[in-house]
């Protein structure tokens, strides 16, 4: 029998749905009695990592230090959601591999670039495209989209709810 899973990792672009997923399942493995906690950007970006901008280098240095609070939250027997775009498959590998087999689940956030700069909740993709913000993922940095994800999310045909329920089926399951 494998590991149960401790960390459910999101990637996905900027405005693909990553936070509003992360935290619908949250609140649904709190219902089900589970300890969780959710990284993101909002409570790293500000605080741990605020010497941290958006080279290839400081994400490569963001995903690392996420990484291994993750892994302290886990080892404290929280179930951790780590919601970051996390661009780069090596970073995302390295991740991986502070856990165990079957305790870390990638979910790839699936939304096309054009569905997530159609949306453009904050104006960010079209300061990028005006050139205004620099190294923008999928604009002028890169997103590396996973190859063998545990779950691969279509936001494009589905709601928020119904996927996070898709995630809780698969923990649960
Ligand atoms: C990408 C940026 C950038 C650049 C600011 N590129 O939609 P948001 O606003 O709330 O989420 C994005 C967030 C991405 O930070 P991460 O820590 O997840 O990135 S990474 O994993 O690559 O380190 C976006 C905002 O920060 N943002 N500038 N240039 N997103």
């Amino acid at each position: 029998k494998g590991q149960q899973p401790r960390v459910l990792w999101f990637t996905g672009l900027s405005g693909s749905g990553k936070s509003t997923i992360a935290n619908l399942v949250d609140k649904r493995l709190h219902a089900l009695g589970y300890h969780t906690f959710i990284l993101d950007g909002d409570n790293v970006r500000h605080g741990l990592n605020k010497d941290l901008g958006f080279t290839d280098e400081d994400r490569v240095e963001n995903i690392r230090r996420v990484a291994e609070v993750a892994k302290l939250m886990s080892d404290a027997g929280l179930i951790v959601l780590v919601s970051f775009i996390s661009p780069f498959r090596a970073e995302r590998r390295m991740a991986r591999e502070l856990f165990a087999p079957g305790e870390f689940v990638e979910v790839f956030v699936d939304t096309p670039l054009a569905v997530a700069e159609k949306r453009d909740v904050k104006g960010l993709y079209a300061k990028a495209r005006a050139g205004q913000l620099r190294n923008f993922t999928g604009i002028d940095s890169p997103y590396e989209v996973p190859e063998a994800p545990e779950l691969s999310l279509d936001t494009v045909s589905d709601s928020a709810e119904r996927l996070a329920q898709r995630v809780i089926d698969f923990l649960t399951d």
